[in-house]
């Protein structure tokens, strides 16, 4: 595969692709940056792991900016920095369990928030920033106009978010859709302050695996909702409940959270390829790709509770160790 090929793999956009082919050539360095709290799930864990693996792959010198002064502006875990730290060296755990390469970089933000250089670059920030761009972008954190109104420093939150890019230096910005506020908002800065522009790679949410709802209410995969997600630690008993009873539509491809597991952490584990065992009566079992799984899905030769048992069988042998690295059971 080609490096853009691997930068490609498993988004929804790219801003901007000439961008991107002009970037993998000069020794680019890119970041994502992840708010601790909570427990690693398929999302939060292996879908990131895989992607920061495929920037990897494509040439790209990647940190992981663990956004801990974020996660307390943002009140995760009561905004306990140390708890916020705990949880942050959790995640690395679980990466790196998952097969995180291991030349990719942690930072810490506090670590960046202690030069004063930092502050000075936000405050340039800033001055190329309205209120009502800051206000738009409060998404990323997953707030409100309301919550920012009540506590101002949600506000400096997506200030801080677009000075990470600049004081890191970063070609690409990893992120999910929900990212997209940020990314775009630090093009338009770096196109003010006449400085290199950020690529922006966007990778899909999850859905929960109680279904996404409408596209203006999509439900992700939360870790508030254990249902609607599978957790790092989760024994594989509880791996193949939740997948029994997850929302998985006949025929149905989109919006089909066991469709995206297949597509986003399944297939990128075993090399695009993976067998399906079907009753003699229904084809017995067949090997696929995500491809040919997609069009037999459709057309109904493969039937959700085949697709189901599969899906979670090869789960539990993929979270088995990470599992095991984790808890030591
Ligand atoms: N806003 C991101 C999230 O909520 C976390 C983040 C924090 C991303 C700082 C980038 C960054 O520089 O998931």
């Amino acid at each position: 595969m080609d490096a853009i090929d691997f930068v490609k793999k498993n988004t929804e956009e790219i801003v901007t692709m000439d961008e991107a082919f002009k970037a993998l050539n000069n020794n680019p360095k890119g970041y994502i940056g992840f708010e601790p709290s909570g427990n690693p799930h398929l999302g939060t864990c292996l879908l990131l792991a895989n992607k920061i693996n495929d920037m990897v792959n494509a040439g790209i010198k990647m940190t992981v900016l663990l956004a801990d002064w974020h996660a307390m502006v943002n009140d995760k875990l009561n905004g306990d920095l140390n708890e916020i730290r705990k949880s942050g060296e959790l995640f690395k755990r679980a990466w790196l369990a998952a097969g995180l390469n291991s030349n990719v970089k942690f930072v810490w933000a506090s670590e960046l928030v202690e030069k004063s250089d930092y502050w000075s670059l936000l405050l340039k920030v800033a001055k190329n920033a309205s209120l009502l761009r800051i206000r738009r972008s409060l998404p990323i954190m997953g707030r409100s106009e309301e919550d920012a109104d009540r506590d101002f420093s949600k506000y400096i939150y997506p200030l801080m978010q677009v000075t990470d890019i600049f004081y890191l230096d970063v070609d690409f910005a990893l992120g999910g859709m929900d990212q997209r506020h940020a990314h775009m908002l630090a093009r338009d800065i770096a196109e003010r302050m006449n400085i290199k522009k950020p690529v922006s790679v966007h990778t899909p949410l999850l859905s929960s695996l109680k279904g996404s709802g409408r596209m203006d209410s999509f439900k992700k995969m939360s870790k508030s909702e254990p249902d609607s997600a599978i957790f790092m630690t989760d024994s594989n008993d509880d791996i193949k409940r939740k997948i029994k009873n997850a929302y998985c539509p006949m025929k149905e491809v989109n919006g089909n959270p066991v469709i995206d597991i297949l597509k986003y952490i399944i297939f990128p584990y075993y090399n695009d390829r993976i067998s399906i065992k079907r009753p003699e009566s229904k084809g017995g079992p067949v090997d696929v790709d995500m491809d040919s799984l997609t069009r037999m899905y459709i057309s109904g030769e493969i039937h959700p509770v085949d697709l189901k048992n599969a899906v979670g069988e090869l789960l539990c042998d993929i979270i088995g160790p990470v599992r095991e690295k984790l808890t030591g059971d």
